[in-house]
């Protein structure tokens, strides 16, 4: 069977799921079915969606009172021919969940592709494997910083703030996601000053660090301003791909002259996840729909920052990022948002060794500036590798982070 099968989780005021599911197999493909002529209902066949499951879940007290009335929730499978669509995804979730989304308590928690649907989309380039012989690293989660408090600052204050970033020992720095082309810092000018601030920085002590530019601009600009960026010899380009959609990310990442890493940022992609109700999970979001549009990194809230996602939802993006059942190259997993040393093992545990550890504020805001932040993280990935607990960690700057920020790890196991 060719084409793909959604599993949507329901809250059903009526109370039949089956009849609901119905409802989705032939408004979504045929439309109606039963009224036809019996020659037009054999003509209509092969375009009809099927439904492959429908299990009924306990009945939820809070989701009863969140919604005012009681519900029957359910977790129903529908299969849709490939027939009906071309491989593309504004094609498969304008069918999928297309004004299905507008429609109730409904919310798209996964979609299965068969392989042949598969073969039409790109994956990551580079992927993990890929990026870590970028940057040398094999034995341990990557480190990167962000660049923070740059709106409004020239070029000069920029290089400065990069040096920094890059002396403290992170394996990348990226744009700060609300940093877009602008007089003080245009695109062009950050990559090649960027450049030549982080050569200078090797020469210096040998560390390698690399620069996610920010891609921004109108969308019919973007190939060129990417083709551009890698003629100068940009590094990464990080891209705020659910402000555009995930086929413009597709494209990008499609184009072999475009030949440099794809960083995707989660803004804007909670106005589609957070609902238990609507909108789409952030394992498919987050996860799979990244991975198949060529997202090398994925950036998404850890379970334990200022901006927290639930725990099992992280896991579940970090899961089908690097599924190596998939026919895809793995996405790096970036859980981030208030990332500070004291938090490191937990990462370390929860996402493993193929992840990127990343912070902004967390670097920054160390008493000895960028450059103590760097260390302090660089010493925590350490610690937690050889299970040192953190507090026992022969590191100043380590140290001197867990006094400001705590260590949570520990308190945890308490
Ligand atoms: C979920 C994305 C996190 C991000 O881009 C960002 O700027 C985090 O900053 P901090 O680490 O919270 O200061």
């Amino acid at each position: 069977m060719c084409g793909v099968t959604a599993t949507y989780f329901i809250h059903d005021s009526s109370h039949n799921l089956i009849k609901k599911a119905e409802g989705i197999a032939l408004g979504l493909t045929v439309g109606s079915w039963t009224d036809l002529p019996l020659l037009e209902q054999q003509q209509l066949k092969k375009y009809k969606g099927s439904i492959i499951s429908v299990k009924e879940l306990e009945s939820s007290e809070s989701s009863n009172t969140y919604l005012g009335r009681k519900v029957t929730r359910g977790l129903v499978k529908i299969h849709y021919p490939s027939v009906n669509f071309s491989c593309d995804l504004p094609a498969i979730l304008t069918t999928v969940f297309g004004k299905l989304s507008l429609d109730g308590e409904i919310k798209l928690v996964d979609l299965e592709f068969t392989d042949e649907i598969k073969a039409a989309f790109p994956g990551p380039k580079f992927g993990t494997d890929g990026i870590r012989s970028l940057v040398n690293v094999y034995d341990r989660p990557l480190l990167m910083s962000i660049f923070k408090g740059v709106l409004g600052r020239d070029l000069n204050y920029l290089k400065e703030q990069l040096r920094e970033q890059a002396l403290g020992g992170v394996d990348l720095v990226k744009d700060d996601e609300i940093l877009f082309d602008n007089p003080l810092t245009p695109f062009e000018e950050r990559i090649t000053a960027g450049k030549e601030v982080l050569r200078h920085v090797y020469e210096e002590q040998g560390t390698r660090t690399l620069y996610a530019v920010n891609l921004s601009g109108r969308t019919f600009e973007l190939k060129e301003k990417a083709k551009r960026a890698v003629e100068l010899g940009a590094d990464v380009l990080l891209f705020n791909v659910f402000a555009y959609g995930l086929d413009v990310l597709q494209a990008l990442a499609e184009d072999s002259d475009i030949s440099i890493p794809i960083m995707a940022h989660p803004a804007v992609s909670g106005a589609f996840t957070p609902s238990e109700f609507y909108g789409l999970s952030s394992p498919l979001l987050l996860g799979k729909f990244l991975r198949l549009s060529g997202a090398d990194f994925s950036l998404f809230p850890s379970p334990y920052g200022s901006v927290a996602l639930e725990r099992e939802q992280a896991l579940g993006i970090a899961a089908a990022l690097g599924d190596k059942t998939e026919p895809f190259k793995r996405t790096l997993p970036v859980p981030s948002a208030g990332i500070h040393p004291g938090l490191v093992p937990l990462l370390v545990k929860d996402f493993g060794l193929d992840s990127v550890i990343n912070a902004g504020g967390g670097v920054h805001g160390h008493p000895n500036g960028a450059i103590g932040g760097g260390k302090a993280f660089r010493a925590a990935i350490d610690a937690a590798l050889q299970n040192i607990p953190l507090s026992e960690a022969n590191d100043p700057f380590l140290q001197e982070a867990l006094r400001l920020w705590g260590n949570p790890s520990e308190e945890v196991k308490a």
